[in-house]
Parts: C-alpha cells; sequence; structure tokens
C-alpha cells in the first residue's frame, strides 16, 4: 500500500535498534531479528518500498568485511545471513552507522536512557544528568541525520525518543522533504518536562518534522503545551497545528497495536505447546494451579516490584488464595549497561526469594521466575497458559504486551458467554479465557479499561484485591470480557496503525491535530 502512495518518492526509516543484527555464531557471522511485532511489521513496509533504514549497527558481525563492508548490507537477508536478498524478494537497503562505544555509551545508555526515559515516562529520581550525555546525543544525532541525508530522502520516518534532534538537522539540508516522527513513550507536562535542561533545544528538534505521532492524543496535548510554553517563536493555533519558523507542523494520535492473527497462530504453534511443557516440567506446575503471568523488559517503569508487593499483600490477607496459584514472571534484562537497571534486576529478584521465602512451603513456590531467551512463539505459550495476566507499569506509552495476552487467547471464542458445553475446535483451548489486570497509567488502558480490571499499581491494597478478583473471576464473566478486549484489539491493529502512517508520510491526510485543548 506504502509504494503507491509514495510513487517515486523515496523513503528513509531512521530508528536507533536495526531490524537484523550480525552476531557472530560459531565464528560465522549469522543474521538475527529482534523479537517483537513493531519491527516485524515496519521491515513490510519498508521492503515494499526498497528504500532505506538507518540505524545503529549494533551487532558484534555487523561490519564483518563478509556482511557489510562499507556498513550497507541489503535485507533481508538470505539463509547464510550474509546479505543481499535476490531480485524476486522484496528488500530494501539497511544503513549501519558504526558508533564508537564511548559515544554509545553516552548517547544511548546516558542521555536516551537515564534523561529522556525517565521524564517522557514521569520519573524525576531516575534522571542522571552527566555533562557527557548532552554533546554526545547531539553528536550521534547528528550522525543519523548525516546518514539520512545521503540516502537522497524524499520522505524520512524518525523512529523514538533517540532521535528528538535528527529532524532539524536534517531540515536544514533537506527543506523539501517530508519529515515524520512517531514518538513511542508518552509526552509529560509541562511541569515535569521542564526538568530537562535541554527541552526547548528537544522541542524545536522535534520541530523540524511536518508532523509528530503520538499514541494518545493527551501525550499529543502534553507536546503542544510544552510547545507553548518553551518555545517562545512558536504559535499553537486553536486547531492543535504548530505554526515554527514559517512551517506548520501537525501533531496526531494514533494508537499502536498488534497483529492479532499472527500472536494468535503463535500461541496455537507447537512450539508455543513445547515451550510451555518445558515450564510446566522444569517448575512442576500443578494443573490445578491458576497461572498468574506477568511478562516485561526489566525496566522500573513495569511496576514489576509494585506487581511483586501487591502478590505478597494479598497472600498476607487471604491465607485461603495459599497453593492456589503460581504467578510466572518473564523477565527480560535491558539496558544492562546501567546502574540502575541492574540494582532492579537484583531487586526483583530479591523481592521474589523473599516472597517465595515467606509464603513458599514443601509443594508450593508462589513466584516461578524465567529468564529463558524465548522467541515470539514460545512467549506465546506463556499468555495462551495464563488464567490471569497482570500489567502494572508506572507509566508506559502504549504496552504491547497487554494486547498480545489478549490476541494469545485464542478469537473468536465460539461459545462465548456459555458454559463449556460446546466442544471448542483447539482442544488445548478447553479453558476460559484468562483475564488481563492492567494499569491504569498505560496507554492500552484506554481501549482495553473497563473490559479488563484496572489499577493503580501504587495502590497496593486495591491491587491485591484486583487480582484476587481476576482469580475469582467466573467464566461468563471471563468470556464476556474477553469478547469485547478481542475486538478492540482487532479495531486498533497494527495495520490500522501502519496505514495511518502511511497516509501521514505521504501527506495524503492532514495529520489530525487532537481536539482536547
Ligand atoms: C515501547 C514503549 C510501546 C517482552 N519480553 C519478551 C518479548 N517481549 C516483547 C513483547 C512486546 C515487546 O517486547 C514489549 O513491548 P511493550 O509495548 O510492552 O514495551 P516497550 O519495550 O517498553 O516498548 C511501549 C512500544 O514501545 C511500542 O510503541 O507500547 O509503551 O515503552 O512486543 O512481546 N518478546 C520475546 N521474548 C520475551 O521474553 N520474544
Amino acid at each position: 500500500m506504502i509504494d503507491d502512495a509514495l510513487g517515486d518518492r523515496s523513503l528513509v526509516v531512521v530508528s536507533n535498534r536495526e531490524p537484523y543484527v550480525h552476531e557472530y555464531a560459531d565464528g560465522e557471522p549469522t543474521a538475527e531479528r529482534p523479537a517483537g511485532g513493531l519491527v516485524t511489521a515496519l521491515d513490510g513496509v519498508v521492503a515494499e518500498t526498497g528504500g532505506t533504514w538507518v540505524a545503529w549497527g549494533s551487532g558484534d558481525a555487523d561490519f564483518d568485511p563478509a556482511v557489510a563492508p562499507d556498513g550497507e548490507v541489503d535485507v533481508p537477508p538470505d539463509s547464510n545471513g550474509a546479505g543481499a536478498a535476490d531480485a524476486d524478494r522484496p528488500g530494501y537497503t539497511l544503513s549501519r552507522l558504526d558508533l564508537p562505544r564511548r559515544l554509545v555509551e553516552n548517547y544511548y545508555y546516558g542521555y536516551s536512557n537515564q534523561v529522556l526515559w525517565p521524564i517522557c515516562h514521569l520519573e524525576a529520581d531516575p534522571v542522571t544528568v552527566d555533562p557527557a550525555f548532552a554533546p554526545a546525543y547531539r553528536e550521534a544525532n547528528r550522525r543519523f541525520a548525516e546518514r539520512a541525508v545521503e540516502a537522497d530522502p524524499d520522505v524520512v520516518w524518525f523512529q523514538d525518543y533517540h532521535l528528538a534532534l535528527a529532524p532539524r538537522y536534517v531540515r536544514e539540508q533537506r527543506p523539501g522533504a517530508r519529515l515524520v516522527q512517531f514518538w513511542h513513550v508518552p509526552w509529560p507536562t509541562p511541569d515535569f518536562f521542564e526538568i530537562c535542561p535541554q527541552g526547548t533545544e528537544l522541542l524545536r528538534g522535534l520541530l523540524g518534522n511536518d508532523a509528530v505521532g503520538f499514541h494518545l492524543d493527551r501525550y499529543a496535548a502534553n507536546f503542544r503545551d510544552c510547545v507553548a510554553r518553551f518555545v517562545p517563536d512558536a504559535e499553537v493555533t486553536a486547531s492543535g497545528a504548530i505554526r515554527y519558523d514559517g512551517r506548520t507542523v501537525e501533531t496526531y494520535a494514533s494508537p499502536i497495536g498488534v497483529d492479532p492473527e499472527r500472536v494468535a497462530a503463535n500461541a496455537r504453534s507447537d512450539a508455543a505447546t513445547h515451550y510451555w511443557s518445558r515450564v510446566t516440567d522444569r517448575y512442576d506446575l500443578d494443573p490445578e494451579r491458576s497461572i498468574v503471568l506477568g511478562v516485561d523488559r526489566l525496566d522500573y517503569t513495569k511496576g514489576v516490584i509494585e506487581r511483586l508487593d501487591a502478590l505478597a499483600h494479598l497472600l498476607e490477607t487471604t491465607p485461603e488464595l495459599a497453593g492456589e496459584f503460581t504467578y510466572v514472571q518473564k523477565g527480560t534484562r535491558t539496558r544492562e549497561g546501567i546502574p540502575a537497571y541492574r540494582r532492579y534486576y537484583d531487586e526483583v529478584r530479591d523481592r521474589i526469594a523473599d516472597l517465595n521465602g515467606a509464603h513458599g512451603t514443601a509443594d508450593w513456590t508462589p513466584v516461578v521466575y524465567i529468564e529463558d531467551d524465548i522467541d515470539d512463539r514460545e512467549l506465546a505459550g506463556l499468555y495462551r497458559h495464563a488464567d490471569a495476566a497482570v500489567v502494572s507499569s508506572r507509566r508506559d506509552g502504549m504496552n504491547l504486551v497487554a494486547k498480545e495476552f489478549v490476541a494469545a487467547q485464542g478469537q473468536p471464542f465460539p461459545n462465548a458467554g456459555l458454559a463449556q458445553s460446546t466442544p471448542l475446535e483447539d482442544p488445548a483451548r478447553e479453558r476460559a479465557p484468562g483475564t488481563l489486570v492492567l494499569s491504569r497509567f498505560v496507554g492500552a488502558a484506554e481501549s482495553l479499561c473497563p473490559a479488563a480490571l484496572s489499577v493503580n499499581p501504587y495502590d497496593v491494597a486495591g491491587f491485591a484485591e484486583t487480582i484476587r478478583e481476576a482469580l475469582e473471576m467466573n467464566e461468563p464473566e471471563r468470556h464476556e470480557r474477553m469478547e469485547s478486549l478481542q475486538a478492540s484489539v482487532r479495531e486498533a491493529d497494527i495495520d490500522a496503525w501502519l496505514s495511518a502512517q502511511v497516509d501521514v508520510l505521504t501527506g495524503e491526510e492532514q495529520a489530525v491535530a487532537a481536539d482536547d485543548d
């Protein structure tokens, strides 16, 4: 679809992370794909256009002469991992930036993840302003911008908070190009944003775009409020457009989603079934006990500690639930170069050990902690077998885990609302769908609540009570809620998001400014 809409205009996508990473496996460069639906979806879009994707080359073998001597590689890679999509397959150029380690430390682990990430998630405490961070962020953004310009783009699509300055740099060199950015995390209120020492500079960088997109109207409104307050020469009009530097910058809201069919197929795959049976064997999970599931990158914003506190409170106040369920926590280590993240891993482990020590018995371990490196199908196996999933982010732009859990519950339920007298096609799914407990501070809550049980993760007693409610929910109510959740997840799926982005990228539809201010 994007190919037709672009005509002969060339597209360049710019993101921090790359869609294919080359690592050495047994001494040979091997292409790996980072897990996750977003990269897959974007990959398909760029492949359709035959364009260019600029990203930091983070893999050990990314610049191996056999792979990409000059940093450019045709993707998707062939089965040997060595580039060169053949003429019959759609493909594009992955243009990798070879960033020095010190620059990555200061720009990525530093400014992006210790300044911008916490500020966007309204977390003041982890903000660390090292004087080396901001210059590195400028330098890295310049390099991304230069590489994008070298690809001679008509349309540039920037992803996320690592690249707030790059649009301005590109605009200086390609005044006529169409530049669009999607910001995948929340945008804070002006009162919070003002703690950022480079706030105005970041806003001017983003105003290099023609359009800036967010998951929710209120994030877009916060962005416009920040522009109105911190960029004196910009004007935010009543319709929500921003006049700046002789141009108009639109803001728009477009909630990202998942591919429900793909997730549901993953959940039914053999790999999912095998992984689940390995997990049940390894941890001796009793099929009579309910499974409560948490799946998170180990990031303080995801509220894993708050969840464990709620579970501990639940067991303290409702002793009759002891032995009735097992909480399975899948944790993925992330940003290990940052001390606060390493401390968080330790805290999660300690909290789990305490909880198991206080409440476990000879034949029951309340919390099982999995740190395996698992692919999307194995992950879908966990989703599918959970009787309840808990997403308790302190703050989260959207949260795809919540949507994937819903999609993995199978769709639609043919006997929704009925007792299970009608045999389901799929015998492994012959149980009521899982329930979703969802923090009200995630973007996904806007469409998934009240069908999902909403919690304030800071309210430990209320949170514990909601987990109990999720565990005890009767079957008709589970069906009813899941039907509604699945309808929401299908309606705002990844295709809907992509097609909205394509409209903005091609300028076919003016980005819609939110009307709530
Ligand atoms: C940012 C925003 C926004 C997790 N563990 C495993 C695994 N995952 C995958 C999930 C999901 C993805 O990682 C996590 O996505 P989230 O949306 O939950 O969170 P962030 O990574 O923080 O993403 C967020 C998103 O951007 C998109 O705009 O929703 O708010 O923070 O897809 O499946 N995948 C596999 N194994 C794991 O152990 N294979």
